[in-house]
């Protein structure tokens, strides 16, 4: 397996001087025939050839999985999990740079934010799910009987199995260790299938699984696309016993068909086309810097950010005024120039996507308020998949831009009047992931808050995290909630025993 870094010598040899990048069964780095290409999204450079799971490999990838729940990691104590996943965060955090480099060459994120962000959370997930398995408490029921001996119930939790973990681009080890983590801590065994435009950390971390004396078959990881490759593979596969997804909602719904036989659960976390909501009362500055970031941090490629902006009309120029200002201070380039605010989209596909957005907010008569192309780019970062953060005002909640998600660095500003406007607007979407409410009125803010048909509501703040707290999306935007307890509610089944006295 070779993890690449822009300028590192290959560690195994590709074709030519190209690292490759492997898959990790059973605690092995295996390759493919098929081999597809990973480019930079900062230039298009080649930067790696990924291997491409055939059904064979997937296969022997779910075979593992199944061995190593018979095997030690089956009988292991919650205790001696606890400590491998202790071992396994330290080991990221140990190869922390590698992490960083491999995360950044993926993606073309700042390096500010990746090591901020990204790489800190990876290794995070996996102590907070060992904490909570190791404190979780069950639930106990004394009951009488009619022979006045009475019966008592306990509850003990066992691991649904192997689970297939299927994964997204836009923050590639934290949300793929958001779902290993809570797995294994659990006691299941996993596949995952990394997006085919991120492959390198989840292999890397399978170093890391080997380094920190995780038995073999534990964690696996194949390559490839979707339909018809190893994502279809792989949540078709009978083997498999729940499937964790994190994607597109369209995506979701052909896994959860896939899932469909064999009646096997999923959890779905999916799109979003978030509002944020500021009142004109709202600490103003706090406001701007924090819709600044829920619109444009990594590139608006996060599926918690705001792509509409409803303002109150007292304040709404001066918001745009400020909202305009910020976004046109922000700095494009290299990810690891400590000025750079912004990197590119994830590939070229996805540019066009977002591109054809800005066209059409033209063509129905956006105005555009700052941004609404591509940037200007030095001759070295000019094959990259640069757009300009943009802001639209002039259009209603019923266009395509305000109703559908374009998971870029863009939103619609729009002016309200009165809260309950704004609510019935915000709600009037299919999705329903996050929003985040600005204001100083706490009454408002709770119930706002409470009145907003999402799955997590920020008030005052953005992207905030506790791990400890449920996180999943209403509407289109998922099914299920994982984080703290309530990711065992998916990874693990609850079986009652009843002893009669
Ligand atoms: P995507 O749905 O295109 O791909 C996600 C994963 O699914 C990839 O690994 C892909 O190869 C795989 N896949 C695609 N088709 C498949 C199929 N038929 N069978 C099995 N696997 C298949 O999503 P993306 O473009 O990687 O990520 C962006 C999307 O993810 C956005 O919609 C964003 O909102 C969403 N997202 C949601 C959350 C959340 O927590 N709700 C978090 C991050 C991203
Ligand atoms: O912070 C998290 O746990 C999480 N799942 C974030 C999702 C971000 C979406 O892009």
């Amino acid at each position: 397996m070779l993890i690449t870094e822009p300028q590192a010598p290959a560690r195994t040899a590709g074709t030519s001087q190209l690292p490759r990048v492997d898959h990790f069964i059973n605690g092995g780095f295996v390759t493919s025939d098929r081999l597809f290409d990973k480019r930079s999204p900062l230039d298009g450079r080649l930067i790696a050839r990924v291997a491409e799971a055939s059904r064979e490999q997937v296969d022997q990838a779910v075979a593992a999985a199944r061995a190593a729940l018979r095997g030690p990691w089956g009988r292991m104590s919650v205790a001696q999990r606890v400590d491998l996943l202790y071992a396994v965060a330290d080991g990221i955090n140990r190869r922390f740079d590698d992490f960083l480099a491999a995360e950044v060459a993926d993606t073309g994120k700042p390096v500010s934010l990746a090591s901020h962000v990204d790489i800190p959370r990876g290794a995070a997930n996996f102590k907070i799910f060992a904490d909570v398995v190791k404190n979780v408490p069950t639930e106990f029921f004394e009951m009488s009987t009619p022979d006045g001996l009475g019966a008592i119930n306990y509850a003990i939790r066992r691991p649904v199995g192997v689970v297939g973990v299927i994964c997204p681009w836009n923050l590639p080890l934290l949300l793929m260790t958001w779902k290993v983590g809570p797995a294994l801590a659990c006691g299941n065994t996993v596949v995952v299938k990394p997006s085919e435009e991120t492959p390198q950390t989840a292999a890397l971390l399978g170093e890391v699984m080997n380094a920190a004396g995780v038995p073999p078959g534990v964690y696996n990881v194949v390559h490839g696309f979707g339909p018809a490759s190893t994502g279809e593979f792989l949540t078709t596969h009978p083997g498999v016993n729940a499937i964790t997804f994190t994607g597109e909602t369209r995506t979701g719904e052909v896994i959860m068909k896939a899932a469909a036989t064999g009646a096997r659960p999923v959890s779905l976390e999916m799109g979003g086309k978030n509002a944020a909501v500021v009142f004109d009362d709202c600490d103003f500055d706090a406001a701007i810097e924090g819709t600044l970031r829920s619109c444009f941090a990594n590139c608006g490629q996060v599926c918690l950010g705001t792509e509409r902006v409803y303002v109150q009309r007292g304040i709404f120029e001066r918001f745009l005024a400020a909202l305009k200002r910020g976004a046109e201070g922000l700095q494009l380039g290299r990810p690891e120039q400590p000025t750079t605010t912004m990197g590119p989209l994830i590939s070229q596909e996805h540019r066009d996507k977002v591109l054809s957005y800005y066209r059409k907010a033209a063509e129905l008569g956006a105005t555009v308020v700052t941004g609404g192309g591509v940037p200007d780019m030095p001759d070295d970062l000019a094959g990259g998949a640069w757009v300009q953060p943009t802001l639209w005002t002039g259009l209603g909640d019923d266009s395509a831009i305000a109703r559908e998600e374009i998971f870029g660095p863009c939103a619609l500003v729009m002016p309200f009047d009165t809260e309950q406007e704004v609510l019935r607007r915000v709600n009037d979407n299919d999705y329903g992931l996050a929003t985040a409410i600005w204001t100083r009125d706490l009454q408002r803010a709770h119930r706002v808050a409470a009145a907003i048909d999402v799955g997590i509501a920020w008030v005052n703040s953005w992207f905030l995290r506790d791990l400890r707290t449920p996180f999943g999306g209403a509407k289109q935007s998922g099914i299920g909630r994982e984080g703290g307890v309530h990711s065992l509610e998916f990874y693990t089944e609850l079986k009652n025993v009843c002893i009669k006295l």
